[in-house]
């Protein structure tokens, strides 16, 4: 038997804009994604848009029945900015009844609410303006996160600020996948230096408020980096990976420090950011409480046969290595290598001072899952048990050696909308019928995360 404690939080993640839809209504005004869809929707998987995902903003009491039914003690999701503040300064009456309802309920349920505050979701007025290039961005976000705490931290004690940091950066400034699709490393440093200021303003007005066991934490995709081979050149181009995607974010939001060596390659490539006098104090002052880390995939790194000095892009640092016997998600494209989060386990423990932190997603995207129903309707999605269980025994390895984990969530509940890709990949213990008024039905999956969590833990035969 793998057992975790009685305590371990156990559920699954989602967001604002992947699942409310209602994206244009009930008082929410235009995110990047609500506009970049306008300007467009032929980069989208058919054509499926932000509008209407899987609307939970009316379907949020039956979901939250579900989640008890399941066991669930807890779930994240996010607020979106654009509906609480729809012009950046004045709070949406709706929308702030909308999410107070939401969170209370989900409390009276038992299931524990994690509210996080930005996925990847600018408000529109804020893209206009120069997005996270400005530094009005910091404020403007330090403001909307006050206004957060102040509505709701009676019934939301955790809190984070950012879901994937580095995700919003990249792929809208160095790699096309997001609005405004800028490829431009100098302005993507920038971006993230005011991400990482605008996180810090946020902790510190969650601390002025003295929230009564309020916790906050940063949400991070970690994807360990490990080197095509031993030589020096491959272990310089795995640790400058983990440098720019690992240490860039975990070093200053928990050590309270941004590592010196990534000051100076940032430096020494003309990529300095603009910064304030004050900046390095507010960072030092402002560590969390708490990190969750969205575990997908290894990184595998190798050396660049030619580099540009100054760097243009991250590959002038380290390229991806194609390791031919890796398994992988046809699906999604992502290798599976589970044994990454013993890694991730023992990095927290040992460089990160053993900080309490969680598994904040973990997941499986298959497309077509209709095709595995049987004949009562159920998808007997096995593949997802599996990969589920490959994961949590991983984990539970490290919390033996002694990590400080504390829960385990699933990317997600009931399938959601994905950005570009729409609903082709679902990762969801509920399947939704889009064609049928967004209907859903458990898989086998569900049923097997309900055990899990009665037993706190499963039978590893
Ligand atoms: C994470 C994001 C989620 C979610 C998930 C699955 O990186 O936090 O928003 O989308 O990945 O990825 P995808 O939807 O691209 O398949």
């Amino acid at each position: 038997m793998r057992e975790f404690s009685k305590a371990f939080l156990w559920g699954a993640a989602a967001s604002a804009p992947q699942t409310e839809g209602h994206s244009l209504e009930n008082g929410k005004s235009a995110s990047t994604w609500d506009e970049w869809f306008k300007l467009a929707p032929k980069k989208f998987h058919e054509h499926q848009g932000p509008k209407d995902t899987s609307n939970v903003y009316e379907m949020y009491h039956e979901d939250i029945q579900r989640m008890k039914e399941l066991g669930m003690n807890s779930y994240r999701t996010s607020i979106a900015w654009t509906r609480l503040l729809p012009d950046g300064r004045t709070i949406n009456p709706e929308g702030a009844a909308f999410y107070q309802s939401y969170f209370a309920e989900l409390k009276a349920n038992g299931v524990e609410p994690i509210i996080n505050l930005f996925h990847f979701d600018l408000p529109w007025w804020l893209m206009e303006k120069g997005g996270w290039e400005t530094r009005e961005s910091v404020e403007a976000f330090a403001f909307y996160a006050k206004t957060a705490f102040e509505l709701f931290g009676d019934t939301v004690k955790y809190w984070t600020t950012f879901n994937e940091p580095l995700v919003h950066i990249e792929c809208g400034y160095l790699y096309g996948y997001h609005y405004p699709a800028i490829v431009d490393f100098k302005r993507a440093v920038q971006v993230g230096y005011h991400t990482l200021m605008a996180h810090v303003r946020a902790v510190e007005e969650f601390r002025k408020l003295q929230i009564e066991e309020g916790k906050i934490g940063l949400i991070l995709n970690i994807s360990p980096a490990y080197p095509k081979s031993q030589s020096e050149e491959d272990l310089k181009a795995k640790e400058l990976a983990d440098l720019f995607n690992t240490n860039s974010f975990l070093d200053p939001v928990v050590h309270g420090e941004i590592p010196g060596k990534l000051i100076d390659v940032i430096k020494e490539n003309g990529l300095a950011p603009i910064t304030e006098k004050q900046d390095r104090l507010l960072i030092q002052e402002n560590t969390v409480d708490f990190i969750g880390l969205n575990y997908y995939q290894p990184r595998r790194v190798q050396a660049p046969e030619i580099s540009h000095v100054p760097a243009e892009m991250p590959s002038d640092f380290y390229v991806p290595y194609d390791k031919p016997d890796k398994r992988i998600n046809p699906y999604r494209g992502w290798e599976i290598y589970p044994e990454a989060l013993f890694d991730v386990a023992m990095m927290m423990k040992e460089q990160y001072g053993n900080i309490p932190w969680y598994v904040s997603e973990n997941g499986m995207g298959v497309a077509e899952e209709e095709r595995f129903r049987d004949e009562n309707g159920m998808i007997q999605d096995e593949y997802r048990i599996d990969f589920i269980k490959e994961h949590l025994r991983e984990l539970h390895k490290g919390i033996q050696e002694g990590s400080n984990c504390f829960g385990y969530h699933t990317w997600t509940f009931v399938d959601c909308w994905s950005w570009l890709n729409g609903y082709r990949n679902r990762y969801g213990f509920y399947r939704v019928d889009i064609e049928n008024n967004f209907k859903r039905t458990l898989k086998k999956s569900g049923l097997w995360y309900k055990t899990l969590i009665e037993q706190h833990g499963f039978s590893d035969k």
